[in-house]
């Protein structure tokens, strides 16, 4: 039996012990440790499946930024790694998302949807080209995810969207060597991600920063059950350097509708030189807002023919042959805004009716096999 005193001996122990644990607790900072614990648990709940990682809100924590004051008054370099990283990130899509909201969301996104860390100097500059034509819907998620994606990434960015004028059959190639030029004009960007408007990144370790040859990031969709569909693709997004988009001369001019242009892009990597990189498919995870092929996006019945023949094209036709012509440029609060006038297989300001647009494919095959 023991005692009256060394039971309350053994008690105020047992008390002691608490407080230790108390103090160690709040000293370390109570915050910092509990969602240490939330993340691990958060981590082996998504590493059993493939398919679906439960991530963290991406705008989780980044409040913090717009309250940091410049560490002093010459700025530093941001770290190697930024602190702000967190791996998977929850992704979908609740109806009712305003652009307003997205612009409450993000206080120190300036005009033209550019951004710079307020509390360091940023060790990249990447602009971020956006294929465009009647897809808002799918560019006001794209614009609420991947803005705190590049905060988180400590980017100095800019958003471009590249608005396809008219109603002739789209271009998307053609519109990115537009935005290539047009988003080197304003800035001396030195990385420049050519990404569909309709993906959605799912982890900021996959950073919007090049590599030393042409990285190919969307590796992992959804779309294709989160695996590369086949070696050589480059399509959704990819990532360029000036240099590498030059030595490439840039994309095709000539591909209009759906299809064949990224394999072509691909194609013309190696011919400059140079080979595609990727990050691992754990990183480069993206979801597709799903869709239907678009009215005037066509299937191009001449991709395969036109593929076979990309050796002795890409010199004659890409970024040294673009012709187009603005018709607004527009530096609004999320992204700037260029609204181009690319013309026809015919020419720049061929009359409508010498070129018509392809007529529709009867016998529409699954996208998915066509990519092969
Ligand atoms: C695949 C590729 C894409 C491209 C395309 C063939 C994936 C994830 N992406 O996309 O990179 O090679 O095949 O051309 O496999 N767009 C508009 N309005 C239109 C039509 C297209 O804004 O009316 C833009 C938009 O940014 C869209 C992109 O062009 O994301 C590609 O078109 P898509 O999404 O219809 O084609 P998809 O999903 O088959
Ligand atoms: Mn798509």
């Amino acid at each position: 039996m023991l005692s009256i005193q060394s039971k309350l001996r053994y008690l105020f122990m047992f008390l002691g012990v608490q407080l230790v644990v108390m103090a160690l607790l709040s000293r370390e900072g109570y915050q910092k440790r509990v969602t240490y614990f939330i993340r691990i648990f958060r981590k082996s709940e998504g590493a059993g499946h493939n398919l679906s990682v439960s991530g963290s809100d991406v705008y989780a924590n980044l409040s913090v930024l717009s309250r940091a004051p410049p560490s002093s008054e010459v700025m530093t370099y941001c770290p190697q790694t930024s602190p702000y990283i967190r791996g998977p990130i929850h992704v979908s899509f609740p109806s009712g998302l305003t652009l307003a909201q997205v612009q409450r969301k993000n206080p120190l996104v300036v005009r033209g949807g550019r951004y710079r860390p307020p509390d360091c100097e940023s060790r990249h500059r990447t602009a971020i080209i956006i294929p465009h034509r009647n897809r808002e819907h799918h560019l006001k998620f794209l614009l609420y995810y991947i803005h705190p994606f590049l905060q988180r990434q400590q980017l100095n960015y800019g958003i471009y969207i590249i608005h396809q004028a008219g109603n002739y059959t789209f271009n998307r190639a053609k519109l990115m060597n537009v935005g290539f030029r047009e988003a080197m004009r304003d800035e001396d960007w030195d990385c420049l991600f050519f990404h569909d408007v309709d993906l959605i990144p799912e982890d900021d370790r996959n950073t919007y920063v090049c590599d030393a040859n042409p990285k190919h990031a969307a590796i992992a969709m959804d779309k294709f059950g989160y695996k590369l569909p086949y070696n050589l693709y480059f399509g959704g997004v990819s990532a360029l350097t000036p240099l590498h988009y030059l030595k490439m001369n840039g994309f095709p001019n000539n591909y209009w509708g759906w299809g064949g242009e990224d394999d072509d892009i691909g194609v013309r990597v190696s011919l400059g030189g140079m080979h595609i990189t990727r990050p691992s498919v754990k990183v480069g995870r993206y979801k597709m807002i799903k869709h239907k092929l678009d009215k005037g996006n066509d299937i191009n019945p001449k991709r395969f023919n036109m593929l076979s023949k990309t050796r002795q094209s890409w010199k004659l036709d890409g970024m040294n042959t673009a012709e187009y012509e603005i018709i607004s440029r527009k530096y609004l609060p999320l992204y700037t805004n260029i609204t181009v006038e690319i013309g026809t297989e015919a020419g720049l300001h061929t009359p409508p009716a010498a070129a018509q647009p392809a007529p529709p494919d009867s016998a529409k095959p699954d996208q998915k096999q066509l990519k092969s």
